[in-house]
């Protein structure tokens, strides 16, 4: 290995967080209550309803290819939990911050601001696709975005975002990681040595749980005994913020608040997005395990698209002005549908690239 050694590094920094006595698992929560909601501009509010609207458009259409055959292997869509990703990464700082995720990964990839066409054409196994059309939807990967997957295994993303949090810190590239993950891999073993970890080496970390109330058919009060989330970081020293996911501008005022705390050096921080999948869990969810009102309901009164729309009508945007922006999304998802269906599939011999990285 070129550089100094990691315990070089490590011993740099702060000392563990357990020499300081008063920790309070409430002091980012209370700057959030402060100011719940981002003050965004005009221009920012349309870029938010813009990156959303894409994900659910490109997501409807996936959810169609998936239908009609074209896309194989499992596929969870992300519609309902738009603006948990938009609100989050839209305060990344993208040349130094990374990502990382589990396997319901096409809108962060989206928010992340790849291209529709090779995230469509992954999704349908072809050539062109990111990974080559090898990765499929839960295995999307682009090294060059900083964006470390797409993970099947539950729970396993944390881990190696906590890898991903100890490279920054050991480079010192100022960047921090953004790790998601779901209320059911909340209760992995593995995210709480990670937790452990990150606070005793004080890494560049942001974990999320993704909360939208189902673990496959499994409802959160059924499989957790704690479930407020983000009081689970406090055996760690980890303050949590409880966030309300359904609403873009209080998700990127939590984001603002999260990451400067991070990159003041103060170590990681726990936030708990409270969202809701309006989809079954994969394509092939009967979703038994919840009613149809239930669903409708928050369709009704929560939808985040829905909201912000109001909003920018409220402020004087035209609803053909939005209806525009809504018709030219639908053309680039079509373009992406199109460019994804017309691609070649990977040749035989790719099945023996992307194997071993021997160097670097
Ligand atoms: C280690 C492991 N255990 C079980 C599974 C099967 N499995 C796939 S998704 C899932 C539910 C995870 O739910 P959650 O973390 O809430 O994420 P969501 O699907 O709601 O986004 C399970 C149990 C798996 N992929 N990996
Ligand atoms: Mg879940």
């Amino acid at each position: 290995m070129a550089k100094a050694s990691r315990s070089k590094k490590t011993k740099a920094k702060a000392p563990p967080p357990s020499e300081d006595s008063d920790f309070s698992l409430s002091s980012l929560q209370e700057a959030l209550d402060a100011e719940k909601r981002f003050a965004a501009s005009e221009e920012q509010l349309l870029h938010f309803y813009e990156q959303m609207l894409l994900i659910r458009r490109f997501e409807e259409r996936a959810g169609q290819l998936y239908g009609l055959g074209l896309i194989g292997g499992f596929c969870h869509l992300y519609i309902g939990q738009e603006a948990v990703a938009i609100g989050l990464q839209s305060a990344l700082d993208n040349d130094r911050d990374s990502v990382i995720t589990g396997y319901r990964d096409h809108g962060h990839m989206l928010a992340y601001g790849i291209d529709p066409k090779v995230i469509m054409a992954e999704l349908t196994g072809r050539q062109a696709g990111i990974s080559k059309g090898k990765g499929g939807s839960m295995h999307m990967f682009s090294t060059e975005h900083k964006f470390y997957g797409g993970h099947g295994i539950v729970g396993a993303q944390v881990a190696l975002g906590g890898g991903l949090a100890l490279a920054h810190q050991y480079n010192e590239d100022g960047g921090l990681c953004l790790a998601y993950f779901g209320d059911g891999a909340a209760n992995q073993g593995q995210v709480y040595e990670t937790m452990n970890m990150a606070a005793l080496w004080n890494l560049p970390m942001v974990f999320v749980v993704e909360n939208n109330q189902y673990a496959m058919g499994t409802a959160v009060r059924r499989s957790s005994a704690e479930t407020e989330f983000y009081r689970r970081g406090a055996a760690f020293r980890i303050p949590g913020m409880d966030v309300n996911g359904m609403d873009v501008l209080e998700v990127r005022q939590a984001a603002e608040i999260a990451f400067k705390h991070v990159r003041d050096g103060n170590g990681p921080v726990l936030m708990e997005c409270n969202t809701y999948r309006y989809r079954g869990h994969s394509m092939s969810d009967p979703a038994k395990y919840r009613t149809r009102e239930e669903v409708q309901d928050i369709k009704d009164h929560k939808d985040p698209i829905e909201a912000l729309k109001k909003m920018l009508i409220e402020q004087g945007h035209a609803e053909d002005d939005l209806k525009a922006i809504d018709k030219d999304i639908r053309k680039t998802v079509s373009e992406a549908a199109d460019f994804a269906e017309n691609s070649p599939e990977p040749g035989a011999a790719e099945l023996y690239t992307d194997v071993l990285v021997e160097s670097y």
